[in-house]
């Protein structure tokens, strides 16, 4: 398969986090309980060894330990754990910016009549004004944004906490998902419990002001928890659902639980 982005790296990387998740982290019965399911230690290091850039057997193995991996990170996943946070001083200037096209491409979202819209397991299915947003209490974090692609950077949002977000809405907190439909056709979808984290922020503004066009205007969901790609900019639509959805580089190969 010459068009996927596993190669050995990215291979022996989730090997190797795959099996310090099962030596390290997991707790003694829940290993227990993986290893008598079949999947060996053994068999882990035996995938790292075989020809991953054109082998589809080796392409649906490492799969599958991707989606393995997605639920040993929601099993791990401490909501109350909370990602570090730094002063203003150490605010990254310029932040960078990053999107699957150029910066002359950002799109332009109109603010006089902009509507976010909520469908799926929610009461209240009603569009929302960013007015109505910045009526909801405020939080400001400054914490790391870490991007897959090598780089990390520290900035400042501040918004409504996307947890008291999806309690005005109504939303089924007990479904699985939540779901980001961009303006630049982008998407992706994250699960319940890092939705209601309370780092987890609904961001209106970067650095004091309101989102510039490039960071993501209107909206991003801002989680210091999780990778660069997990954090959807110019959010359009909102979805709560129990249905598997992934995203734009999740499609393409990228981990879908993306913690960081
Ligand atoms: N709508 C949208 N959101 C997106 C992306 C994108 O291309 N479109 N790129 C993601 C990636 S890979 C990164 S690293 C960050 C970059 O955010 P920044 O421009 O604020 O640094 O946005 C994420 N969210
Ligand atoms: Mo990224």
């Amino acid at each position: 398969m010459s068009t996927s982005i596993w190669h050995r790296d990215n291979a022996e990387a989730v090997v190797a986090e795959a099996r310090n998740l099962i030596n390290k982290q997991l707790p003694q019965a829940s290993r227990r309980q993986f290893l008598a399911r079949g999947l060996t230690l053994g068999g882990l290091g035996l995938l790292s060894g075989c020809s991953i850039d054109d082998s589809p057997t080796a392409e649906a193995a490492l799969t599958r330990i991707s989606h393995f991996n997605d639920r040993v990170q929601g099993w791990l996943f401490d909501s109350s754990r909370l990602a570090p946070t730094y002063p203003d001083s150490m605010i990254t200037r310029p932040f960078p910016f990053n999107a699957f096209y150029d910066e002359s491409k950002v799109p332009e979202v109109d603010a006089s009549n902009f509507l976010l819209e909520v469908t799926g397991l929610v009461a209240n299915k009603r569009r929302w004004k960013l007015d109505e947003l910045r009526a909801l209490p405020q939080y400001a974090q400054i914490t790391r944004h870490i991007c897959v692609e090598g780089w990390s950077a520290i900035g400042k949002w501040s918004g409504p906490r996307f947890g008291d977000f999806l309690r005005a809405v109504g939303a089924d907190l007990s479904a699985r998902y939540v779901g980001f439909q961009c303006a630049d056709d982008y998407y992706t979808s994250i699960d319940m419990a890092t939705a209601l984290h309370p780092q987890t922020l609904l961001a209106l503004d970067w650095d004091g002001q309101p989102l510039p066009p490039k960071y993501g205007f209107p909206m991003k969901l801002r989680m210091p928890t999780k990778l660069g790609y997990k954090n959807p900019k110019h959010i359009q639509a909102i979805f709560v659902s129990n249905t598997y959805n992934r995203g734009y580089w999740e499609d393409q190969g990228y981990n879908w639980f993306g913690g960081s």
